[in-house]
């Protein structure tokens, strides 16, 4: 092996040993203040933005979150997410095909200002993360702490990793997903509070019976998505459907929770003392949401220009440099990331 191909493998392991050891500490690499001095107007072109469209379409916010949560869940949140074409992840009829576009071409918006402004050095990645946080507080949210230095992939995520959780899977299934990912039974309870608000659509509405929905909801339900068309849409909290607060767990305890996934985490012995916890403080679950938000926003993060890129355009992806990619094949690196 050429003398340089062997650095550029013993600083990709170094990457990897980084990324693999995060647990809640922050990621080398990332700060605060990354791009205090490459761009100083950045969170305020974000604010203005959020702002902007939120007072439009509440609905970004709900939008916003997901799109992150998608992105973060499948390979790190590398805006992976964001790709448009063939083989990305974006497909029609797929968990994507109900990502709302509002959300996406706000981030597509903030990209493009902010890029006038300071030129290619903010990723799509950060600004996903720094959109999702104003976005979130303005819904009533908590603002959770982010650090910035994100790079965006090369790549939509490969097949395997593209497996979101299921609505039709309880608790016991998304345990072991989120386990696999660093995330805890815990993170598991306080990030499923994200259904505090936003929407779902008729056709992942699980059949009348799949848990024991609160009768007079579950008729509700039946009527509205008897004929369920691609846009007939139903409120995944039904107390307080817009509002980021903790009457989704209260939901939870009135067996009013719109998915299995949902429902399961008041009655799993695993989940269900946090989630009876939120439900009468919610004090308790914003501080818990802030800091599994901050975990989930740190998983898998590039931050290797070996491995990672600033995209021109957040829908289209650039290729890794010719020597490391070669030598990342050889090593398979790229396979297990
Ligand atoms: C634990 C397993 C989870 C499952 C099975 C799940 C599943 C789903 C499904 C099926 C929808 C409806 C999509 C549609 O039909 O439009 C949805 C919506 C949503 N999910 Fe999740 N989700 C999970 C966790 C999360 C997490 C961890 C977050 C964020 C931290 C999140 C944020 C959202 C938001 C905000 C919406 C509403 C989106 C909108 O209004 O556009 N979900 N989820
Ligand atoms: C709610 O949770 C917060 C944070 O954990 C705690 O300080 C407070 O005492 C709790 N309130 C009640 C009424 O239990
Ligand atoms: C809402 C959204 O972004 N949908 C996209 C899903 O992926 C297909 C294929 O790339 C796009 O055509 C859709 O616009």
């Amino acid at each position: 092996m050429a003398p340089r191909a062997a650095a550029a493998v013993a600083v990709v392991a170094l990457v990897c040993a980084v990324q693999s050891s995060l647990s809640g500490a922050a990621v080398p690499g990332l700060s605060p203040g990354f791009y205090k001095t490459t761009c100083p107007g950045l969170e305020q072109i974000v604010n203005a933005q959020v702002t902007a469209t939120f007072n439009k379409d509440q609905g970004v916010a709900p939008a916003l979150l997901r799109v992150l949560f998608h992105d973060c869940f499948t390979q790190g949140c590398d805006a992976s997410v964001l790709i448009k074409g063939r083989g990305t992840e974006q497909i029609p009829g797929g968990a994507n095909g109900t990502l709302r576009r509002v959300a996406l071409d706000l981030i597509d918006r903030i990209h493009r200002e902010a890029q006038a402004a300071c030129g290619r050095v903010v990723s799509c990645a950060d600004v996903t993360v720094l959109a999702t946080r104003d976005a979130l507080f303005k819904a009533g949210g908590p603002r959770f702490n982010v650090d910035l230095g994100r790079l965006d992939s090369f790549a939509p995520a490969p097949d395997r990793v593209k497996d979101l959780p299921s609505p039709f899977d309880g608790a016991d299934r998304h345990i072991e997903a989120f386990k696999a990912r660093k995330l805890s039974a815990d993170d598991l309870v306080s990030l499923s509070g994200a259904h505090t608000f936003g929407v779902a659509h008729c056709g992942v509405i699980p059949p009348r019976g799949t848990h024991s929905m609160d009768p007079q909801l579950a008729k509700q339900l039946q009527e509205k998505c008897t004929k369920p068309t691609a846009t007939t849409t139903q409120d995944l909290d039904v107390l307080t459907p817009h509002v980021f607060d903790n009457k989704y767990y209260v939901g939870l305890t009135q067996k009013k929770g719109m998915f299995l996934s949902d429902q399961s985490l008041i009655d799993h012995p695993l989940t269900k003392n946090l989630a009876l916890a939120f439900s009468k403080n919610q004090t308790a679950f914003f501080i818990e949401f802030g800091k599994s938000m901050t975990k989930m926003t740190e998983m898998g993060v590039i931050t290797s220009k070996l491995q990672g890129e600033v995209r021109a355009d957040c829908t289209v992806a650039g290729k890794p440099p010719r020597i490391e990619a070669a030598t990342a094949a050889d090593q398979g690196f790229t396979a297990d990331m």
